[in-house]
């Protein structure tokens, strides 16, 4: 018999992963650690390590109840090997396996370490495909070959074909239209009611865990208190179809609003879940277009909510895998400031940032509009430097993998590659937000204002932008619209938007690169 080694990430955290699809108990080990490199590689939030580390305990148990052997270490055990290299040689020179059987990993820093795994351990390590997705890092590169652009909608009208999600009989997209974006940008009016949180109350395993976290990592940006999240798969299907039951009919709708105190809005919060591998993409879209086809929630809503996850999750997951490494290296606007320290703090005047970093620190989540057009928007306007910027991003969000952070910092938020897939920058002013929430309203500083001293500072940063890249933009038919109003205005006038814009920055306490 073939004695085999499994080791299992904390991200892949599914029980069909296909590292555990030939999985015999009689015979093989499966690995799991918990490792302070991983917790630390950039400093995540405390609730996402706590999410991580329970999640990997119940996966381990759950398996364990099933008769295979689990070899799992502790982050608390002496003998902790301390990273997932040291992890594997532990449990090679422990269990002295045939072989070792791995499922390819979402970040390529350890990716890249895998390939040398095999060298370095003196077993075959046997690296598959991780086959939680509708697509494959290949076929998304066959699809992107020969493309001057790389664009979702295109590539998503394909995935509804390969896949057959909201098709008639005889293959036309449902209600006629491949998307319904148009119908999903509604305020929220004050009478509108959100749903109340999903909550699970934590275990004893979570609470031993959120005491080792506390211990370990309380000096991380986040707080663990009101720990909340699923941590197993069951729980996880209950958050989604709660979601299903109670927000899905008005996802589409109110998909772009923001409101005071409401983090989640009609949002599903299970980006954490599908990204370790508690949710399964394929049965979340195949529950929500049955809902549709239920009449329990409209086509706006269900076709929004699918496309996320069928068109823009490959999609970046894709251009991950086609642009790495040198993807991260890109800055196409040459952005270079550092991140003004509220970014970790919370403490600005600007309520619309105030709201998504204090609610980030005690949810480790932010919805889509709040990381594209709140804390994206000001660091694509105020210039600053990717890497920064995507360090926080990382650090921040109990959902940050490298493999659908960074296409969505670099291409989406800070247009950094150039164009590779935004075909235009997603810059605003003051005004955008104004229009989808209720921010400004609470606002010390006055969005119809320009250049008073009251006025919202994204108003000068948005002009102060489209100035300053005015000769990149030029070539872009996107961007001819602000480019002819920028040109309309008094030369003057620009140059006290530049100049207000440039005090606003020198105003801010900036934070030094590692002192998170
Ligand atoms: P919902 O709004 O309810 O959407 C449902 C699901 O669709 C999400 O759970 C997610 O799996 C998927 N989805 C939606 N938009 C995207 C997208 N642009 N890319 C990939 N999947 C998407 N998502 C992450 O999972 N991890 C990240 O680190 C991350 N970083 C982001 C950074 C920026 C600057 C931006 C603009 C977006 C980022 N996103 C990231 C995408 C998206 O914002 C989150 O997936 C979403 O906010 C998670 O909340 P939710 O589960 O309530 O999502
Ligand atoms: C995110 C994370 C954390 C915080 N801790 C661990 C860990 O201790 N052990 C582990 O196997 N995985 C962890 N993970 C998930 C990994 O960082 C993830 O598998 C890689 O980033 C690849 O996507
Ligand atoms: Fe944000 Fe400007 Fe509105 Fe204040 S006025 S919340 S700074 S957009």
């Amino acid at each position: 018999m073939t004695k085999t080694l499994r080791f299992i990430l904390g991200d892949q955290l599914s029980r069909d992963i296909s590292s555990l699809a030939d999985l015999d108990p009689e015979w093989d080990v499966v690995a799991m650690a918990e490792v302070d490199a991983e917790a630390t590689y950039v400093r995540h939030h405390p609730k996402k390590i706590a999410f991580v580390f329970s999640a990997m305990r119940h996966f381990a148990a759950a398996l364990e109840g099933e008769g295979v052997t689990v070899d799992y270490s502790r982050l608390d055990a002496e003998d902790n090997p301390g990273s997932l290299r040291a992890a594997v040689a532990d449990g090679v020179a422990r269990h002295r396996p045939d072989r070792m059987v791995v499922t390819e990993p979402g970040e390529w820093r350890l990716w890249r370490d895998m390939q040398g795994w095999q060298a370095d351990l003196g077993v075959p390590v046997e690296i598959r495909g991780d086959t939680r997705f509708f697509t494959t890092p290949a076929r998304f590169g066959r699809w992107a070959e020969g493309r001057k652009t790389l664009r979702m909608e295109h590539f998503y009208r394909e995935m509804r074909r390969r896949t057959g999600f909201l098709l008639t009989p005889d293959g036309q997209p449902e209600g006629g239209k491949w998307n319904y974006d148009a119908a999903n940008r509604k305020a929220l009016a004050p009478e509108v009611r959100t749903p109340d949180r999903f909550a699970v109350e934590p275990d004893a395993i979570t609470r031993e865990v959120l005491d080792l976290v506390g211990a370990r990592f309380s000096h991380h940006f986040g707080t663990l208190d009101g720990f909340d999240f699923a941590v197993t798969a069951e729980d996880a299907w209950a958050a989604f179809a709660d979601f299903v039951e109670r927000a899905l009919p008005s996802f589409g709708d109110y998909q772009d609003a923001m409101r005071v105190g409401e983090p989640f809005v009609f949002h599903a919060r299970i980006a954490v879940y599908l990204n370790a591998g508690l949710l399964d993409p394929w049965a979340v879209c195949r529950e929500a277009e049955r809902a549709y086809r239920d009449g329990q929630a409209p086509l706006n809503a269900v076709e929004g909510f699918i496309r996320q996850i069928l068109g823009w999750r490959e999609f970046v997951r894709g251009v991950y895998w086609l642009k790495m490494p040198e993807y991260r290296e890109l800055n196409a606007l040459n952005a270079t400031r550092l991140l003004p320290a509220f970014y970790w703090t919370g403490e600005t005047a600007m309520r619309c940032l105030h709201e998504a970093v204090t609610q980030t620190r005690e949810e480790a989540y932010a919805h889509h509009i709040q990381r594209l057009m709140v804390t994206g928007n000001f660091a694509l306007v105020a210039g600053l430097d990717p890497d920064a910027v995507n360090y926080w991003y990382m650090v921040v969000f109990a959902d940050a993998y490298e493999w659908v952070e960074l296409p969505n910092v670099q291409g989406m938020a800070l247009f950094a590659d150039g164009g590779v897939f935004a075909s235009k920058p997603y810059a605003a002013s003051g005004k955008y937000i104004d229009r989808m929430s209720d921010y400004c309203r609470h606002c010390r500083y006055d969005v119809r204002k320009q250049l008073t001293d009251d006025a919202c500072p994204l108003n000068a940063l948005y002009w102060a932008f489209i100035a300053a890249n005015r000769e990149t933009f030029e070539s872009n038919p996107r961007m001819t619209m602000p480019l002819k109003t920028l040109a309309r205005m008094a030369p003057d006038k620009v140059a006290a938007l530049q100049d207000k814009a440039k005090s606003f920055l020198d105003s801010l306490d900036y934070a030094e690169p590692g002192a998170w």
